[in-house]
This record gives C-alpha cells, structure tokens and sequence, in this order.
C-alpha cells in the first residue's frame, strides 16, 4: 500500500466542493477529492489540470476505500453534500456517507461537514460517532462559491482538542481581515491567495455550536437582504427613482457606516442593464419577477427563535416578506381590489426623505442584528455551548455574506462587554439610534401613510420601542389569560413569583354606568 500522502481529504464535488478544494491546494495542501458519481470527479481533475495552477496537488479517486488510504492520519475528511435533515431524526445524504466511510476509518479520524446542515442533525451525528472514537465537526461555510474559492468565513463547531488538527488548514483557507481596519483583504480579486491578516474563523463550540451560529448568520443575512429592499422599494415607489439613480444612492451608502457587501453587490446590480433589452434602455432589475425563493435557513432561525422565546420579530418579518413575495397571483388579483390610502400627501424634500431612509436602514440593521445576537445567546444556554460573541462578529468580518463595516463595531462591543445584555446597549449603537431614530419614525410613518409595505422597517421599530418599554399592555394579557384559563398573574406590589387569581367574572366588580 502506497503511504498516504494527502493532507486532507474532501467528498462532493457539486460547486462549493470543487472551490474549496482548489482554495486548500492554492494554499499548498495536498486534497484527495471523491464524489458518488465517479464522472464529475474525472471532470473536476481535468478542468485542474486545464485551468488552475496547483492541480497537482489534487487527487481524484473513484473508490473510497483508496480515497480514505491516500489520507495521512488522524485523516480529515470534509463533506460538501447535499444536506436536507431537519429534525434530529431525519437522515440524509451526510448519514449516507458518513454509513460508507465508518468501515474505513480509524479511531481519532476528524469527519467535517461543511454543508449547511440543521444543527439538531450535527449534535445528533456527534453523539452516534464520538463513542465509536471518530470525531465529528460541523463547520459552517459561508461566502458562497467565491468565497469557497478565496476565502470564506467558516463556523466550525466540536471536539476542542481535535480543532487543533484543523484549524491550520482552516485558518489558511479561511477570508483575512486587517488586524487594524477589520476590513477583509480582497487580494483574491486579483487572483491571489490570501495569506496576511486575521482568519475569520475561530473554534465556535461543541457539537452543533459552528451549525447553529451559521444558520444565525443566514438569518441575518436575509434582514439584511430584506432591509436593503425595503429602502429599494421605498425610494422607487415614493420617490420615483430608477434604478440607475439608486446605484447612485446605494454606492454612496456603501462608503459610510452601511458599507456591506450586500450594498456594494445591490449598487452593481441597480447599474445592471437588461441583457433581454437590445436598445440597452431598460435596467436588468426591472425585468426580474418579484417573486424571492427561500432554502430554509432564515425559517430555521425564526422558528428557533420562537422556541426558545427570543423576540426576533425582524427577522421573522424577513422571511414572511419572501412568503408574501411568493404569492404573486394572488397579489395580482388583490392589487386589483383592495385599496390603499385615499388623502395620500405629494412626497417633498427628495434628499432629506433619502436621507431618513438611510437611517431607517441602519437604525433597522442595529435592531436585527441585536435580535439575532440575542438568540445564539439564549441557544448557548439551551445547548450548553459557551459563545465568544466577540470572536463570532470577528468571523463575519470577513468571506461571509453579511460581511461589513458594521461588524467591526460589534466585535468591538463585545470585546469590551462580553456578556451584553443587548448590542443596542452598547454606547456606540445606542448613540447610533438615537441619532437615527427620528428620521426611522418618519420614514416608517411615511410608508405607513402612503401604503408602501415596509415591514422590516416597521418590526425593528417595534421590537426597539418594546425593548425599551419599561411597561407593556402584557398587564391586560395576562388578566385575560386569567380570566379565560385560571392562569394566574403577578402582581406590581409583590415579589416577583407569587403567582394570583380572580373567579372571573368578579360578583364584587363596581357596574358600568352606561
Ligand atoms: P449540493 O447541495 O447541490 O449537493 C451536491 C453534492 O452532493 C454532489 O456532490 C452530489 O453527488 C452529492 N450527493 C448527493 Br445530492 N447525495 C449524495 C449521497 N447520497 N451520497 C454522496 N453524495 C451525495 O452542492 P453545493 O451547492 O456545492 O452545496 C454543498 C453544501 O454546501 C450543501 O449543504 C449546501 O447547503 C452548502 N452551501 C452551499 C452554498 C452555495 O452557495 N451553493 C453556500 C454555503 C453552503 P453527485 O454528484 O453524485 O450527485
């Protein structure tokens, strides 16, 4: 048998397998790479060979009894299949080849699944191998194909004394920022690998912790999405704006405190012109039908979050927004019969309204990322993890989807209070929406009177003035509750735990004169 030469080895080579491989090689890993279907591995060798320069360092097999032999040990074995567990007790294409590669391991071998797979299925997978001696990671990957290329942000999650075998390849292959700026370094836009600056990536947990903080990610990612076409929608509707004009808005947002890479690719997409338009007139997003498909992770997120009774109400209305998308004959037959506003005021003071809405955006963006901090909290007591939130912001400084400017700011909240009970507790974000919030209430109100849908916007300001709500009307809801169901309630006058009740209706209650 010949001696095992590669460093680490990779199964499923679909778009994200094949990026990652060649991002390991580019950083001088030796990758011994299998997939089912043997042909796409035969192509995937010889488009190395063909295009990319350190092809000899990847090794295609169509047995996998030699591809785990080629591996040094303890070998690395990364997964990008396809993952569709949702429950704990579902399985999918990750069981099927984590059931063909157990014969062939040996004890201490590091299994990573890369995919994004719900994490209830990672903490499950760990249970059923740790015993057996093999060590299992989920490791989030995120920045989509290019960041799989040059540089992702990646999430890995468990055994602590077994990253130690990881996290050199994961921290060469992972995006870099500035140690100073907390900018990403974005050499590889000219084709270079990134080897200088801090890795966004960091050891997340135990079992499930580097899954978990993914799917967050995701979540965020779609208020962010959501946020941004909010403001999109706000300035075409009550505005009037083109497309082209709003490029304009967009590229100088991207150069202040919202500079994002989901501002940055939104500015390139308004400048985009129909391909399907030969006169060259026509904007690219204007033919684009408003209908928004979903894969599942932001739906995880908000049902999560609803179980462990995190009021994440942002980044539900995020994926409610896509719901509505989706039903788009129905929008159709009910834009012809349900009427709006009739008294609507003429829009005045284009830039001032355009600066209002840039404010909603951020004051917005501080709210959802505060309700998704909130959650990975709660969830680190729920699945006994022990998060750095300063480490994760620092993570998704870079290679992710939801890189920003703005995460550098939250590192640096954390960093000095890692136990925040709130991101806009910190005096940088709540010095941010104070200075905000009057143009958000405009913008919000605005929208509302004039019927423009904006409901990002509209829940962020609730969920900021709930937060800050020393009293809620839930005085009411709880005397209801008592009312109906003999549920008890607290009193104001009482410690807290001492529970009360009225026979409802109360014979001694005084008549209403009416
Ligand atoms: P896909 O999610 O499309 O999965 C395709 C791969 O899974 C192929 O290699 C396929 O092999 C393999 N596969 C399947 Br399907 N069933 C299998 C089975 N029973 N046994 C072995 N292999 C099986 O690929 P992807 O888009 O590259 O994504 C990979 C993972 O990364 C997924 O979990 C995805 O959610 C996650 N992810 C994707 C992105 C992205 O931008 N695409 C970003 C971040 C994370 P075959 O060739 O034989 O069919």
């Amino acid at each position: 048998m010949a001696t095992p030469a590669s460093d680490i080895g990779l199964i499923g080579l679909a778009v994200m397998g094949q990026n990652l491989v060649l991002n390991m090689a580019d950083h001088g890993y030796t990758v011994s790479v299998y997939n089912r279907t043997t042909a796409t591995t035969d192509d995937f060798i010889a488009r190395c060979k063909e295009e990319e320069p350190s092809a000899e360092r990847v090794i295609g097999f169509a047995e996998l009894k030699d591809f785990v032999q080629s591996i040094k040990r303890p070998r690395k074995i990364v997964f990008l299949v396809q993952s569709k567990a949702v429950l704990p007790t579902d399985r999918d294409a990750v069981d099927a080849v984590i059931a063909q590669l157990e014969p062939l391991l040996d004890k201490g071998d590091i299994i990573i699944d890369g995919g994004n797979s719900n994490w209830n299925a990672t903490i499950r997978r760990e249970k059923e191998l740790a015993p057996k001696g093999f060590k299992f990671f989920g490791s989030g990957v995120s920045g989509g194909e290019l960041g799989a290329r040059f540089g992702p942000s990646l999430m890995p999650g468990g055994d602590k004394a077994a990253w130690k075998e990881l996290k050199p390849i994961w921290e060469a292959i992972a995006a870099k920022v500035d140690p100073k700026t907390g900018k990403p370094f974005e050499d590889y836009k000219k084709g270079v690998p990134i080897t200088k600056g801090v890795p966004c990536t960091t050891h997340i947990g135990s079992d499930g912790a580097g899954h978990y903080v993914k799917m967050v990610h995701n979540g965020i990612e779609y208020i962010d999405m959501q946020l941004i076409c909010e403001a999109y929608q706000l300035m075409k509707t009550l505005l009037g704006m083109s497309a082209g004009e709003m490029s304009k808005v967009f590229a100088e947002w991207n150069s202040g405190e919202l500079d994002s890479f989901l501002i940055e690719i939104t500015t390139d997409i308004l400048q985009q012109k129909d391909p399907a338009d030969k006169k060259g007139k026509k904007w690219f997003v204007d033919g684009v039908l408003d209908t928004a498909g979903q894969k599942g992770t932001g739906k995880w997120t908000s049902a999560n979050a609803l179980d462990l009774g995190i009021p994440a109400n942002a980044m539900a209305e995020a994926v409610f927004a896509r719901c509505l998308s989706a039903i788009k004959d129905e929008r159709v037959v009910a834009s012809k019969k349900l009427k709006g506003p009739k008294d609507t005021k003429k829009i005045t003071g284009k830039k001032k309204l355009i600066e209002a809405i840039r404010d909603a955006l951020y004051c917005s963006k501080i709210c959802a990322y505060a309700q998704g901090f909130q959650l990975m909290a709660e969830a680190q007591n729920e699945y006994n993890w022990k998060l750095d939130f300063g480490k994760i912001a620092g993570i998704f400084r870079g290679g992710c989807i939801i890189r920003a400017r703005f995460l550098q700011k939250i590192t640096d909240a954390y960093t000095k209070d890692p136990k925040l009970q709130n991101l806009m507790l910190d005096p940088y974000f709540k010095k941010a929406i104070n200075k905000g919030q009057t143009n958000w209430r405009k913008v919000v109100s605005t929208a509302a009177e004039q019927g423009v849908p904006c409901p990002a916007f509209m829940s962020a300001l609730s969920y900021y003035d709930g937060y800050r709500s020393a009293v809620l009307p839930a005085n009411l809801l709880q005397s209801q509750r008592d009312y109906f169901g003999a549920h008890t309630y607290e009193r104001v006058d009482k410690p807290r735990g001492k529970f009360f009740h009225v026979d409802w209706p109360d014979p001694k209650r005084p008549q209403l004169n009416m």
